[in-house]
């Protein structure tokens, strides 16, 4: 049996083969980055390590894909549950870009800390949101709906194989090859000629829309690698002759705790793809959908923690520099974010009694705080990687949304619950702090 783990590294790794032979400059920022990792962990020590093993941080990727229909989002959601992916978070990024990014999004990921440390690959989903009039007009919506319902993206077979290895924890090694093949397959760039007047007609309102809509298949549009040291990765893919956006998306570069998640992407590249014109030729062309993106991660912050950042970003960086906690113990005991506590096993035994609070639990040495990672993502953030890869704004008329998009009618579209990232870490802080206080003996109410 190959269990969900071990079918998720396969997958993460097979996906990220494909893609480097697929867009090379992946392959470029691959290397680059596992540069810098290198140099951090040379020049830093222990400490390049204090927010994952670097053996997690250089098979760490995420992925983002774009589906069109309720019912394609439901099957990917099967295909990412026999990977032992969950859908994480609700992000409606339509109101958080300038340009038109007519999507809701969510996070397929693992939940638990046992399963984030064997692989934590991560895709970042967004579904069409072909219902918002502000982008289609019915008559628009409805031949859009009728183009996608025609389509299949996942083959029964590969759903079949997904719903077995979700019930049983795995696949037989046969099984799971078959299933690993199908799977990469659908996330594979299709060479079906593209139908110009459809995806012109499309991309007039968003080149998302057309990216998603146009054509007849899905595919990866991106993988993103984990770097130590966003500032240096992104001066040495510009010294490579990569053309970069204009910035790091997420908190300023500072000396303080690194939080949440910065992240930066080098511009779409034109790709070759084949074209059905309006007489019916087919013809050779490129679209430039496509780019590479890399990320460095910190800590996760608390909803109070959440509220500063968002608070801050919005101010120069001397604001945040001035105002946000400059210490992994400050966000602690502010309960700004999110830590696993251990009581310490060689603090020398004075006969004190430990103290009742957690600031004196850390500064008398009775407890240890380790950082939980953040392993989401920002809705700002990916509107910005979003927008600054689309070449022209699109259209978006005043009208209003329609209100049925949010995170309770994503998970009944899958028919899943969509876990609240919160939630997930508060509960692995307060099981850890439990457990720590218990073997201090200190009742649990402590702190
Ligand atoms: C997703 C863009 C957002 C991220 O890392 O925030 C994203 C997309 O382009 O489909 O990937
Ligand atoms: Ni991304």
């Amino acid at each position: 049996m190959v269990p969900t783990w071990r079918l998720r590294a396969a997958f993460a790794r097979r996906l990220s083969d494909m893609y480097g032979a697929e867009v090379p400059a992946y392959t470029t920022l691959l290397e680059a980055a596992g540069q810098v990792n290198d140099d951090v962990l040379r020049g830093s020590g222990p400490a390049a390590e204090r927010l994952g093993s670097i053996e997690r941080v250089t098979a760490e990727r995420h992925g983002a894909i774009r589906v069109g229909t309720p019912r394609e989002l439901r099957q990917v959601a099967q295909v990412f549950a026999a990977l032992g992916m969950e859908p994480v978070g609700f992000y409606d990024l339509r109101d958080a870009a300038a340009s038109a990014v007519p999507v809701v999004s969510t996070a397929f990921r693992p939940v638990g800390a046992p399963e984030l440390a064997r692989n934590p690959f991560r895709v970042f989903t967004s579904l069409l949101t072909s219902g918002d009039r502000r982008f289609f007009d019915e008559e628009l919506s409805g031949r859009l709906d009728a183009f996608l319902a025609r389509r299949v993206l996942f083959p029964p077979e590969l759903l079949a194989l997904a719903e077995h290895a979700e019930r049983e924890g795995g696949l037989p090694p046969e099984r799971a090859e078959r299933f690993l093949t199908l799977a990469v397959a659908a996330f594979e760039l299709s060479p079906e000629p593209v139908d110009r007047a459809w995806y012109a007609e499309l991309e007039r309102v968003s080149a998302v829309a057309a990216d998603i809509g146009g054509v007849g298949s899905t595919h990866i549009n991106h993988l993103t690698p984990r770097v130590l040291d966003i500032d240096e990765l992104y001066r040495r893919m510009s010294d490579l002759g990569v053309t970069m956006i204009d910035r790091i998306q997420g908190p300023p570069r500072w000396d303080g705790p690194a939080v949440l998640l910065r992240q930066t992407s080098f511009r779409a590249l034109a790709e070759a793809r084949s074209f059905r014109e309006p007489d019916g030729r087919v013809t050779r062309g490129s679209l430039r959908v496509r780019f590479g993106e890399v990320e460095a991660r910190g800590i996760a912050l608390t909803r109070a923690g959440r509220a500063l950042y968002d608070d801050l970003i919005a101010e120069p960086a001397e604001v945040w520099t001035a105002r946000f906690p400059r210490t992994e113990r400050e966000l602690a005991v502010g309960r700004q974010a999110y830590f696993t506590y251990e009581p310490v096993p060689d603090r020398p035994r004075d006969g004190m009694r430990p103290p009742h609070d957690l600031a004196g639990l850390l500064d008398g040495g009775w407890l240890a705080a380790r950082p939980i990672v953040y392993e989401d993502f920002l809705p700002r953030s990916a509107a910005g990687i979003f927008q600054s890869n689309l070449d022209h704004s699109g259209t978006r008329s005043a009208g209003l949304p329609d209100a049925h998009y949010d995170q309770e009618w994503l998970a009944g579209a899958m028919g899943r619950p969509v876990h609240d990232p919160f939630d997930l870490c508060a509960a692995q802080q307060e099981r850890s702090l439990a457990r720590a206080l218990t073997a201090l003996d200190l009742p649990e109410e402590t702190v």
